[in-house]
Parts: C-alpha cells; structure tokens; sequence
C-alpha cells in the first residue's frame, strides 16, 4: 500500500511541472533567453512563447520574445525590441506582462497592472491571453503583429507591420499596403464590399484556406481570395502574413511541420512592391523570380551583400563637376502611387518630360509613361523604386553625373564590365555571322531546287493546303491568308492558356486556328515543336494541318471540331451526354493520352488536360488538343499571371507543380483523374458547397465512395433504368488511383486504359490524399524524360499562384529555359 502510495506521489511530481507549463501561466513566471526549459506553452502544445534569437549579423546574441507554432514565430512584441542574455520576459505580480532587459529597464509592456490579472494563458488557437477568473482583459490576437492566424479577426484599425511595409483595411473593406507608412502600392476591394458603405469590416482566413471578409452591415461573407489548396485538408495549419518582401500572403503548413508554402499573394508582380529594392533598386525579373539591379554603373549598390537595400550614384549630384545630365532608362518606370501622383503628374512628350526634370532643381528622376496616357511623372522626392521589364512601354530618365554610362551586364551585378563588353560583341558578330551564312545557304538552296515548285509560291499555298494535309505534313501558310480566311479573326471559338481560337475556311473545308500569345521562342524552336506537334497521328488527338509563323505572329490551324469541348457539356446549361457516350470520352481520351505518353516518338507531356481541352467530333469522339504547346510559351511572360488564370486551369494540376518537383507523364495521369471524376459526376472537382459538406467535391466523393454510396456522385442527369452500375464503379475506382497525391502510386495511362474497358483488375484505392510531407519525397522523374527544366517552360500555362512562383524561385536551377 505504502509504496503505491509513494509511486505514485512521485509519478504526480514528475507530472506537475509539464501540467504547471500547459494550463494557466500564473503571476510570477519568467522566462529567460537562455533557459532552455522556460517557455509557455499552449495545452495541445502546437503553440509555444518562448525567446527566439535575432537573425541580424550585426548582433548574433540578442533575442526577443515570440510565440511560435513548431518554429514558424507568428506574434512578437512590436519592433521586436531586443534584449540580451540576462533580459527576461516577467509576468509581474501586478498583472502587468514586461519585457525587461539586463540592466533592468522595460522595454515593452501590455500596461495591464492594477486591472485584476490572476493569470496569462497560451491557447491552442495561439492566442496569448491576460485574464481575470470571468474574462479576458488582454489579447495578443488585438495586438498582431505581421501575422493573423486562422479563424483570427483581424478588424477595421489594426495594422500588420513588416520592415517598412504595413498591411491595413479600409473601412470600405479594401484591402491596403503601404510603404513607410505613405505610400500606397496596393488598395483593393473586393467584388461587393468597395462600392458599398460597411461599418467594421473584418478579415479572417478561415481553416479551409478561404479569405474572406464579414461585416454587420452585409449579409453575407464576402470571398476576397481562395488559397489554391482551399478545402483540401482538415490537417493544414494556415496564416496570412505580411513578408518582409512588402506582399501579403496566405500560407498553409502541415499540422507538426514547420515549413509553410504559400498559396495566394495579394500583390501578383513583386516588382509593383515599392522599394522592393530599395532607393534607386530596379526591380526585375530573371525568368520568373524578381531580382534587383542598379540603374546603370552610374549607380553601385549600398550594400552588395544585399541588393535589396538600394543603389547610390557613385558621384553625388551636387559634386558634378559639370551641369548634371540625365540617364535614360528603356522599358523602365519608376513607381508611382498615391499620395505621391496628383503632384507632379504633367501631359508632356518624351523630350520634355526629359528635359523638365533636368532643369528642375528638385527633380531627381522622370518617367514618361508611353501606354498611351501622355503621362509624365517628375520625381522629387528623396526615394525613387523602378521597375524594369521587356513588356513595359515606359522610358524613364535619371539624373546623373556626365557622363551618363550604359546599363550594367544583366548576369552580374559584378565590376568586370570591360572585358563581358568585348565578349558581348564577340558573340553578337559570331550569331549575326552564323544567321547571315544560314540564310544564304538556305536562299541558295531554295534558288538551286525550289524556284520552279509550285509547292513554295508563297501566295498560293492554300490551294495546296489540302493537298499537303492528305500527305501528312504541315503545312505553312501566310499571316495573310490566315488572316483573309478567318475573315479578319472575327468569329471566336474560344480562348485557352495558349491564345484565342477562331473558326477560318481554308479551301471551303472549316478550321480551326489558334493564335498563340506568350511565345518569345526563335523561328527554328517554334518549327521544330511544329514538327513533333504534327508527327502525331491519331484518332484521339485533334490534327494539326498547318502553321503560320511570320515575324511576331505565331498562329496553328488544326481541323475544326463540330461539337466543341466537353465542359460545354458536362458544366454548360445545354444538352448533356448519356453515361455510354461519356465511357467512351474517358477511354478516347486515355487513348489519346497514352499516344502521347507512350507510343509517338518524342514522349509530350500535355500539361494542361483538362474539359476544355477535350474536343468532341461529329459523333462525340474524344479529340485532345492543346498537346505540346506548354514547351512553347516562355516563361518570361509574367504580366499575366493573374488571378483569373488560377481559376482557369486550378483543381487539375498535380500537388507536383506546387512543390516544386519533376513534372512527368504522371502529372497528366493526375489532370486526367479529375476529368474523368467530372465526366461521372458532371461537377467540377474543386467545387465547394453545402452538399459538399463545405469540402472540395474531390476530397468528398471520396468520402462518400469510400461510404459505398455511389449513386451521390454520380451526375444526376445521367441516371436511368439500365445504367451499367459496375462501369461506373471502375471508371470511379481508375479516377481515385489517378488522383492519388504520390504520383508514384498513380497508374500510366495505359494501365488506365486497360482499367477502363475491363482488362485489367481494379484494386480498391487508397485515399488520394496522405499528409504532404511524407508523401511528396519524389526521388527524379518516374518516367525520367522530364526534368525540372521544364517546369520553367510550362509555368506560365499553369495557374499563376504564388505557390508556383515560389518553386521556380526556389529553383535557381530551372532557368535553362532561354
Ligand atoms: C529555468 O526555468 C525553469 C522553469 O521555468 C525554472 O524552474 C528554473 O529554475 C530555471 N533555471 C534557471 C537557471 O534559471
Ligand atoms: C536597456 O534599455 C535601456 C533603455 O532602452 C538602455 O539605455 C540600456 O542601454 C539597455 N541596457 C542594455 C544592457 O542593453
Ligand atoms: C473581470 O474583469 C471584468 C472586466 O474588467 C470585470 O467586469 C469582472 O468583474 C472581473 N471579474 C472578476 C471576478 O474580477
Ligand atoms: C518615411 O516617412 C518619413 C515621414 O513620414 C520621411 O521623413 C522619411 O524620409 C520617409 N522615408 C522614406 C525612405 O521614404
Ligand atoms: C477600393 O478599391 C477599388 C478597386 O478595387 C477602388 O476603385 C476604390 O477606390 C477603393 N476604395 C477606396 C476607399 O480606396
Ligand atoms: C462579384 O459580384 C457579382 C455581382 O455582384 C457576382 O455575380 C460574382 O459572382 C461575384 N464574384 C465573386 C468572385 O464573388
Ligand atoms: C457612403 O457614405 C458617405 C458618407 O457617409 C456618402 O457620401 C456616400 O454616398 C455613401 N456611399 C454609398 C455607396 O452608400
Ligand atoms: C440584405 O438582405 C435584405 C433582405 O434579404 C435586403 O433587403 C438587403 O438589401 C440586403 N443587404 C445587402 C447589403 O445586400
Ligand atoms: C550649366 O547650366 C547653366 C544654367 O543652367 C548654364 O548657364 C551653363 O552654361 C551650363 N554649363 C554647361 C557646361 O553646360
Ligand atoms: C532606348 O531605346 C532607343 C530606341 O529604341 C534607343 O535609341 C536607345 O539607344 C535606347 N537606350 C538605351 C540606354 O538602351
Ligand atoms: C522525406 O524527406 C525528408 C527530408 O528530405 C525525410 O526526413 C523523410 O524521412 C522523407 N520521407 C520519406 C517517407 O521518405
Ligand atoms: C503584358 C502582356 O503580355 N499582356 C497580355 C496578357 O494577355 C492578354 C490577353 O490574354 C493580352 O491582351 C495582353 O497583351
């Protein structure tokens, strides 16, 4: 009796200094930044107040305090003030909460004394909470920081703060980012709220990845954004924040993982940021990572370990040793948002928008839009932010120094100017040598054999178009005669990721030609993926009868399809298709696909399978398109990544894209999972809604299959009297292996194939979804044709989120696109 006794005395002290750290932090507690046993946490203990170290060079042994979720800090004191070792964070008697350093002053403090604190408490939603025994008396929710934590309010009058950038609302519901607490880079509202009055609007991010606002005075939620996992999993710890980069983001981690990726910025070009780059920094972009350079080496970097912290003139403007002359800067603009517009904004041409600055006194700086406005910024304040980009019409001018010096080498941001100089020019009279000698020679040629063959009149290849479709070549037509018959591009089929569809006749017969937007490749690429484009044959791949390729323009005509794309019918109001003729879309179309995969010479990976890429002939046969064409867009084209894109192709991506991994013939199998999914269902896979239980409609027709109740997935305008119940069942088994997050454990398509018309026996299928960590350890490419590479090449036609775009940042090695 006695020893149980005692055993279990002791297992109680043991117990009692864990059970005093997760319940109620009483008055009196410390902590100390080099005590590792002291730090508060929450009961689940997801959450922990504890001292973190500074990351400054400058000052290796200064900490401050912050509340932390597995290491990923999410709320510190304002500043954060920091303190050295023998600084502490004291939970005084008073009830009032300090931060004291060695020689005993308060550094910050919650001024709660005398208002009745008994205790503090971390909560498990992260909250950190001062409280009497009845109710809260302060919060770390009201004082944020640069973080608002899911099912956090974050409400009208609270600011996020972050290096020199804040994050506030208005209180018409938009959303504002300024710099240095004045200038304003970002001010939007979203649908409803902005042309409305609200009263007190509050933003949250709910657990499903949904950012939304709610205010009294509206009667519904408004959504501002969708992360891109939106509604995918109950297990995701997620957070908006303001980085230090000046955009506001939404980022989600595993539950326990301490790596956060995100999934929505706010602001879509970083380059738009103001003082990304710091003072004088031009902000631009190598492939598609935003990266600073100087003006030219009329400027050298104030810091150069760290090109963000802006450029200096090498000579100061008032130690000219003559009058001062100005740079001009092509493609260039330098920011301009309000306040800082309405004054100095002058309709002036482009000498004058120079000149004006060069005799104002106080001008440092002009940019002459050239989009059309007539609009001529003059620079006079004490910090300018450019933007460079090939796509940006504006010039810009800055006052330097004479002489005024050419840019820098775009590579380096290094000193060896003279010698790449001479090493440039070496290469441009060696290409230009190269082009001149190939054009001869093909001109010779062309004059030794061609000369008398009609074939190669170029005004009348169309009447041999035909002729050339039966022989199987494409064939080349003229931006003219393409332009003469699709009437002036007047009747619009449609428009993809790739350009714009119209419908055109080419010797009475109806085509359908595409004109490719985004595309910075060279003449001889462009052929060559014409070539392997047209090399494909078969029944389940729409042809492609010729091209256009003539300066900028770069068009394909494939054969017109009567009876346009699947999504008309499966998403569309008009007629829908019965289960037999869906069964045989799913298997065209996997027949098409494992062509592609498996049996043409050149392994393509589509990369963008979707409904709108199945096309439907005269007696609705699956006919892929689109195939090939992600290799041909750059992936320079950054101005459209918007918001609108991501909702285009989002839900049929493979978790791969988004982390950065190989992308194989197995993305495709995983594209094709969801179309087949809503070729049964009639529903798009990432649909949320009540019926869904508020999940993505993927993640709960697994649910509800896995429940055995099929007929609720299926789509109800298909049901009736002889329904092949088992068909239906495979199909959705095929779909649940192809969705499977580890691409890894998804079938080829031409298992898929053989699944579909019964060959082979389909297993019963795991979830799709296993927590991310361990699942995404992709080692190489399955199938080994395609590496990373080509993610840099097909970035642009996937959705243009920020979870992508950090990829490729992360990826320095994936820029051998150019
Ligand atoms: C470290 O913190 C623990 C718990 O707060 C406390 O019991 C202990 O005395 C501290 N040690 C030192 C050296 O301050
Ligand atoms: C403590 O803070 C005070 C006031 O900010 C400052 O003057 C003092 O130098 C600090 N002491 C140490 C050791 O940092
Ligand atoms: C706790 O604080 C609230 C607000 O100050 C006060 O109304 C309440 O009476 C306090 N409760 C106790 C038990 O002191
Ligand atoms: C920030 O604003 C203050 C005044 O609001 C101004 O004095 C300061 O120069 C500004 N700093 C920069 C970098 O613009
Ligand atoms: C809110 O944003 C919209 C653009 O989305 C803008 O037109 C409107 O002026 C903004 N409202 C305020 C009060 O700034
Ligand atoms: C925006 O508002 C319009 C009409 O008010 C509505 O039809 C549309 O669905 C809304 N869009 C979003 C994304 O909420
Ligand atoms: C919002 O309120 C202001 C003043 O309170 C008023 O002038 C304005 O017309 C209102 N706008 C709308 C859209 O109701
Ligand atoms: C809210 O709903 C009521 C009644 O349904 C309607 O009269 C009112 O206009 C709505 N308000 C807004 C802001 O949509
Ligand atoms: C410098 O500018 C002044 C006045 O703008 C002008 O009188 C003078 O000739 C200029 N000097 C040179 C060397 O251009
Ligand atoms: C800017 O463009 C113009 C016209 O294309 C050209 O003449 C000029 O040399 C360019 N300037 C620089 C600095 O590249
Ligand atoms: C995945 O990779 C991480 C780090 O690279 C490793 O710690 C983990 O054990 C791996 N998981 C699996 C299932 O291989
Ligand atoms: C900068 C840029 O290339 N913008 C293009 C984005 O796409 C639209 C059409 O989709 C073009 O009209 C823009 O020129």
């Amino acid at each position: 009796m006695l020893p149980w006794a005692f055993s279990t005395l002791c297992l109680l002290l043991c117990l009692l200094p864990s059970l005093a750290t997760s319940a109620d932090i009483p008055l009196g507690s410390i902590i100390t930044p080099l005590n590792a046993s002291s730090s508060w946490t929450s009961p689940s203990e997801a959450f922990s107040l504890s001292f973190v170290s500074s990351q400054s060079q400058a000052s290796p042994s200064l900490y401050y305090p912050a509340i932390s979720y597995s290491s990923v800090p999410i709320w510190n004191p304002p500043g954060p003030p920091l303190v050295d070792s023998g600084g502490s964070l004291r939970l005084l008697q008073s009830g009032n909460l300090v931060l004291v350093n060695s020689s005993g002053n308060t550094l910050w403090e919650t001024t709660t004394s005398a208002i009745g604190v008994t205790s503090a408490s971390l909560l498990d939603t992260g909250n950190l909470v001062l409280k009497n025994s009845s109710s809260t008396l302060w919060q770390s929710f009201q004082h944020p920081t640069d973080t608002i934590l899911q099912d956090q309010d974050f409400t009208f009058g609270q600011t996020l703060t972050s290096n020199s950038y804040s994050f506030s609302l208005l209180q018409s519901g938009n959303l504002t980012l300024k710099f240095n607490n004045s200038i304003q880079y970002f001010n939007n509202g979203y649908n409803a709220t902005y042309n409305r009055n609200i009263t007190s609007p509050v933003l949250t991010l709910k657990t499903n990845g949904i950012v939304q606002i709610y205010d009294g005075s509206l009667n519904s939620t408004v959504v501002i954004a969708y992360s891109d996992n939106y509604a995918e999993s109950e297990d995701m710890f997620r957070f908006l924040r303001l980085d230090n980069d000046g955009n506001f983001r939404a980022y989600s981690a595993t539950r326990g993982s301490s790596v956060a990726t995100a999934h929505w910025s706010a602001v879509t070009e970083q380059c738009d940021v103001f003082g990304y780059c710091g003072n004088y920094g031009v902000c631009t972009y190598n492939d598609s990572s935003p990266y600073c350079i100087c003006p030219s080496q009329n400027f050298e970097f104030i810091d150069p370990a760290n090109p963000r912290n802006g450029c200096k003139r090498t000579k100061d403007l008032n130690e000219c040793l003559s009058n001062s002359t100005m740079l001009e800067l092509n493609n260039t603009q330098f920011l301009t948002y309000p306040p800082e517009v309405s004054s100095q904004q002058y309709f002036v041409g482009l000498t004058a928008c120079r000149q004006n600055c060069l005799s104002g006194g106080s001008c440092v700086a002009s940019t002459a839009l050239g989009d059309g406005s007539g609009l001529c910024y003059l620079k006079v304040t004490n910090f300018v932010s450019a933007y460079q980009s090939a796509t940006l019409p504006s010039t810009s001018y800055v006052k330097v120094c004479p002489p005024a010096l050419s840019n820098p080498p775009r590579s380096g941001s290094g000193s060896n100017g003279g010698s790449s100089k001479v090493r440039s020019w070496v290469v441009v009279v060696v290409v230009a040598g190269t082009i001149f000698c190939l054009v001869a020679l093909e001109w010779g040629l062309w004059w030794c054999f061609c000369r008398n063959s009609p074939k190669f009149g170029g005004s009348s290849s169309s009447q041999y178009a035909l002729l050339e479709y039966a022989s199987g070549a494409p064939v080349q037509f003229s931006y003219k005669e393409l332009h003469r018959s699709t009437k002036g591009f007047k009747e619009r089929l449609g428009s993809g990721g790739f350009g714009t569809v119209y419908r055109g006749l080419v010797n009475h017969i109806p085509v359908a030609v595409k004109r490719l937007e985004g595309i910075e490749q060279g003449e001889k690429q462009f052929r060559m993926e014409v070539a392997t484009i047209s090399s494909t044959h078969h029944l389940n791949l729409v042809r492609l009868i010729g091209f256009c390729s003539e300066g900028r323009h770069r068009l394909l005509v494939y054969e017109f399809m009567k009876n346009g794309s699947l999504d008309a019918y499966l998403f569309g109001d008009g007629k829908h298709l019965p289960w037999p003729t869906r069964f045989n879309i799913a298997i065209g179309t996997a027949r098409g696909v494992t062509y592609l995969h498996e049996e043409c010479c050149d392994c393509i990976v589509h990369c963008d399978i979707k409904p709108e890429n199945i096309l439907l002939d005269d007696n609705f046969n699956a006919k892929v398109s689109d195939f090939g064409l992600a290799r041909l867009i750059s992936a320079k084209d950054h101005r459209n990544r918007t918001l609108t894109s991501v909702r285009g192709t989002r839900g049929y991506l493979a978790p791969e894209w988004l982390a950065n991994l190989p992308i194989t013939s197995k993305s495709d199998v995983y594209s094709y999972g969801m179309v087949l999914l809503e070729l049964i269902s009639g529903r798009r896979n990432f649909d949320v809604s009540e019926g869904t239980s508020r999940k993505k409609f993927s993640v709960w027709a697994y649910e509800e299959f896995e429940r055995g109740d099929i007929a609720k997935v299926l789509d109800q305008r298909v049901v009736c009297v002889d329904l092949d119940m088992e068909q239906i069942e495979r199909a959705l088994k095929v779909c649940f292996w192809c969705i499977q997050e580890q691409p890894s454990m998804r079938p080829s398509m031409g298992k898929v194939v053989q699944m579909l018309e019964g060959i082979m026996q389909v297993e019963r299928p795991p979830p799709p979804r296993v927590p991310l960590e361990t699942s995404l350890n992709v080692t190489g490419g399955d199938d080994g044709e395609v590496t990373r590479s080509f993610l840099a090449f097909a970035a642009p036609a996937a959705p243009a989120d920020s979870a992508v775009e950090l990829a490729l940042v992360k990826g320095d090695e994936a820029d051998q696109s150019s």
